[in-house]
Order: structure tokens, then sequence, then C-alpha cells
């Protein structure tokens, strides 16, 4: 049992797909808990994934691959999860700005969170103030999360701290940003809760905006 396990970590590490599916197949039908293949398993891989990627031992693309093994073992683990409820680190709400296309990173973002147990909604790309707005209303998540890779998107994102103030739903969401031009000047300057340079640090900084609510 606590060899399929390891198993599992090591192959969402290594970023293998195949093994981590077979091996979360091999976990269930052995009885084991849906929460401990996936906390013990896979968020604890990802996890040292991210801390690798802090130490400059992974790079981008490595932590892609892993994020991706940990998303094909999540595929098969979420029904048993529903079934179970095991609870939801927080419901985020993520997407790129209106006007801008990137997505590698929003996605890495968004994959890295969900791997640390956070919901997940994700709006895509070209995503405007209104858009923001009425998921926020309409899903009440604890986080919104915005990504710009342009300088010239950037300012959508202080349209969508506006907007959610006019809508009477700034109180209610903390607002994390990020993305190659984004700094934490900027951050402070439209006033967001917070910005992180990659996808590991959003992790710690929802975990963080999450507990400081
Ligand atoms: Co574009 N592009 N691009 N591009 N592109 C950049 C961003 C650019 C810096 C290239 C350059 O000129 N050197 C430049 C922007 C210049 C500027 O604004 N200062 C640029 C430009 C100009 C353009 C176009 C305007 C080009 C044109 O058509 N003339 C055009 C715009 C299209 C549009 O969006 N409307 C365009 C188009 C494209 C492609 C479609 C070809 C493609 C995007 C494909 C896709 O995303 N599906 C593309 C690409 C690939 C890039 C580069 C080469 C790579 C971006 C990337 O994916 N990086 C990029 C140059 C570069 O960055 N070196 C460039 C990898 C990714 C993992 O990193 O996205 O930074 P990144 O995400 C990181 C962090 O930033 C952070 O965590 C991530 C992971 O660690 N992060 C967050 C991101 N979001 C976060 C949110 C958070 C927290 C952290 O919390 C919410």
């Amino acid at each position: 049992m606590e060899s399929l396990i390891k198993e599992i970590h090591t192959a969402v590490m290594e970023g293998q797909s195949d093994v981590v599916q077979e091996k979360v197949r091999a976990a269930m039908a052995a009885g084991l808990p849906a929460s401990t293949i996936l906390n013990e398993g896979m968020i604890a891989a990802m996890g040292e994934v991210g801390c690798l990627f802090e130490e400059g031992e992974y790079f981008v693309p490595e932590m892609l691959i892993s994020a991706r093994a940990m998303q094909a073992g999540l595929a098969l683990l979420k029904p048993a999860l529903k079934e179970a409820d095991v609870k939801s680190a927080g419901k985020v709400i993520v997407g790129t700005v209106k006007g801008d296309l990137h997505d590698i990173g929003k996605n890495l973002v968004a994959m890295m969170l969900e791997g640390a147990g956070f919901e997940i909604v994700d709006l895509g790309t070209d995503v405007t103030p209104e858009m923001f707005v009425a998921a926020v209303r309409e899903n009440s998540p604890q986080i919104l999360a915005m990504s710009a890779l342009l300088t010239t998107t950037m300012s959508s994102m202080v349209a969508t701290v506006e907007a959610l103030k006019a809508a009477g739903l700034r109180e209610q969401v903390k607002v994390m940003i990020g993305g190659a031009p984004v700094t934490e000047d900027y951050a402070r300057q439209i006033g967001a809760d917070g910005f992180s340079t990659d996808a590991s640090r959003a992790v710690s900084l929802a975990k963080s905006l999450v507990s400081a609510a």
C-alpha cells in the first residue's frame, strides 16, 4: 500500500502521466482512500516539485510535465473525491486578462493550485472585467487570480479591481495577480491582495490569502 503511494509520488515528480494513472488505478483498486492518494501521493509530490523549482533544480518544462501528470491522476480520482467530499483548500477563479491570449503561465498556476487542493474555475484567456465580476458573483470564490503577459493588458487588472468594487464584491474576494510584466509595486498600486513571480509561489500566496481571510 505504502509503496503504491511512493510510486505515485515518484511518477508525479518525474512527470510520467501513464505511470501515475496506472498506479492511481491500482491504489484505488487496493482500497486506498482517494484523499490519501491525493494528499500523500500527488499533492506532496507537487509540493516537492515547487520546492525544487524555487531551488533552481527544476525549470518550467519539468514543472509543467509534473503538473500534467498530476492532472492525469486527478482525472481518475475526481469522482471518488466528490463522493468522499474531500475538503477543498478554497475556490479560485483564474483567467488571463482582456486582450491577452498568453495562457501557458496561467495554466501552470491553475494546475499547481489544483495540485495543492484548490478548486479551480478557469475562465481562459481574454477575460474582461465584467466576466471576472460575473464569475465572482456566480461562484463566490475565496480568490480571484489574474494573469497578464503584456504591458498593454496589465491595465485590465486595475479595471477588474475597480469593477469588483463597483459591484460591491471587493470585500468578498482576495485578488492575486501575476505574469512576466507584473510587479509587487504594481500589485500594491492597484490594490490587489498579493502578487507572485511564479506558479509555485502562487500556491503559498493563495494558501496565506485563504488563511488570512
Ligand atoms: Co507573446 N509576448 N505575444 N506570444 N510571448 C511575450 C509575453 C513577449 C515578452 C515576447 C517579447 O517580445 N520578448 C512580448 C510582450 C512584450 C510586452 O508586453 N512587454 C509578447 C508579445 C509582444 C506578443 C504579441 C503582441 C506578438 C505580436 O503578435 N506582435 C502577441 C500578443 C497576442 C495577445 O495576447 N493578444 C503574442 C503572442 C504570443 C503567442 C500566441 C505566439 C504565444 C502564446 C501562446 C500561449 O500562451 N498559448 C506567445 C508566447 C509563447 C510568448 C513568450 C515567448 C513566452 C510566454 C510563456 O508562455 N512563458 C513570451 C516571452 C517570454 O516570456 N520570454 C511572450 C512561459 C510561462 C510558463 O511563463 O507566462 O511568465 P509566464 O508565467 C509564469 C510567471 O509569469 C507566473 O507564473 C508562471 C509560471 O511560473 N505567472 C503568475 C503568470 N501568471 C500568473 C498569475 C499569478 C501568479 C503568477 O497569480 C494570479
